[in-house]
């Protein structure tokens, strides 16, 4: 077979700068690149040589395929591209428009705005407060003293900032429970506090990374007692994960809290039969407990006359348990994979 790729490149090279409009730019491109333009025919020709000829002819017909689609793409763009003195001169009416992507918010802070939304159904008040904190607020009135092992638990970031005499060290604050005291502070009785907020702790596994979302519950009232906190618990789980997830407290020793409890809730992954992310059907959301005298007077308040009760969950851990998601490792969360959020 002869094949002189030299003369349909001259000869298209030739048609191509004759066709200055899109009208005769598609007809070359019919000729040369369509479905039965010379390209595909030369193809197919090839395909049906011995091995040796086709070797040959193949490098070849690829390199005039190169050619014809770079002289056709460098065509295609002086003859769409837009003049600013003419601007629709050129302008190919036919052209497939790009589709632009529309993005959503992500899961987080979907979560978050959901969250937000069905506390303040009952009358919790959004707040924020910094997530770069005093020791004194995320420790020390919490009921937590400079020595206590209770702190070790929560694997605290430290800020390389001078200490404050009274207040401390400068920390990450690795829990939402230093919104407690500051609310009290403010000296706003009853209250009703809904604070969600980053913390960060030196923690990276499946069910943890070191920056992830808490929000908090803070309620301060007189006669408030340990049924009104099972209630609102209730409340939530229901709202979030439907009634057919079961929820458990388990006895627990937060300093802050007395008593103080941790809920976990069946699985949302596997239904509660166990897999990787919950190994035997449980997960962990939170912790909740009655605010401890010591706290209500680190926050001004009289504990003989205020009582509450507060708690503080993972905002991840609770979107991770919707039944649907099926997201099994916390870190997808902030990978920002896109063809991972996208799904959602
Ligand atoms: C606390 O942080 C307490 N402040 C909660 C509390 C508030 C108790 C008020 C009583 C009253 P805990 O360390 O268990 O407790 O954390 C609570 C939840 O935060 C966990 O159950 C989990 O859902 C989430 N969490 C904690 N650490 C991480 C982490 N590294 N990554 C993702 N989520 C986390």
């Amino acid at each position: 077979m002869k094949l002189d790729t030299e003369a349909i490149k001259s000869e298209a090279k030739e048609m191509l700068e004759k066709s200055g409009e899109p009208g005769s730019l598609a007809e070359w491109h019919s000729k040369y690149l369509g479905k039965k333009g010379i390209l595909r025919t030369l193809t197919s020709d090839v395909s049906d040589l011995a091995v040796e000829e086709k070797k040959e002819l193949g490098r070849k017909v690829n390199e005039l395929k190169s050619y014809l689609e770079e002289a056709y793409a460098g065509s295609l763009n002086s003859v769409t591209s837009i003049k600013k003195d003419k601007p629709l001169e050129n302008f190919y009416k036919t052209l497939p428009g790009k589709k632009p992507e529309i993005g959503h918010l992500h899961l987080i802070t979907q979560a978050i705005r959901e969250i937000n939304e069905v506390f303040s159904k009952l009358g919790f008040i959004r707040v924020r407060y910094p997530e770069v904190e005093w020791d004194y607020y995320s420790f020390e009135a919490l009921n937590m003293p400079k020595t206590h092992p209770a702190r070790d638990e929560w694997e605290t970031f430290f800020i390389d900032l001078p200490e404050d005499p009274k207040l401390g060290k400068v920390v990450i604050t690795p829990h939402t429970s230093n919104g407690q005291i500051r609310e009290m502070l403010k000296g706003n009785l009853p209250i009703r506090m809904l604070n969600i907020s980053r913390c960060g702790r030196r923690q990276s596994d499946i069910n943890h990374v070191p920056t992830f979302y808490q929000f908090e519950g803070l309620v301060v009232d007189k006669n408030i007692s340990i049924t009104h906190l099972k209630g609102v618990l209730e409340y939530l789980i229901y709202n979030f994960f439907g009634k057919d997830t079961k929820f458990r407290l388990r006895p627990y020793d937060f300093r802050f809290t007395e008593p103080s409890f941790e809920v976990d809730v069946t699985c949302g992954i596997c239904g509660g039969k166990g897999c990787r992310f919950c190994k035997e059907g449980w997960v962990e959301l939170g912790g909740a407990g009655m605010v401890h005298p010591n706290v209500l007077k680190a926050g001004g308040i009289d504990p003989e006359v205020y009582s509450g009760f507060a708690f503080g969950w993972g905002v991840e851990r609770v979107l991770m348990m919707r039944t649907g998601l099926k997201i099994d490792d916390i870190r997808y969360l902030f990978e920002n994979n896109l063809k991972f959020l996208e799904q959602f």
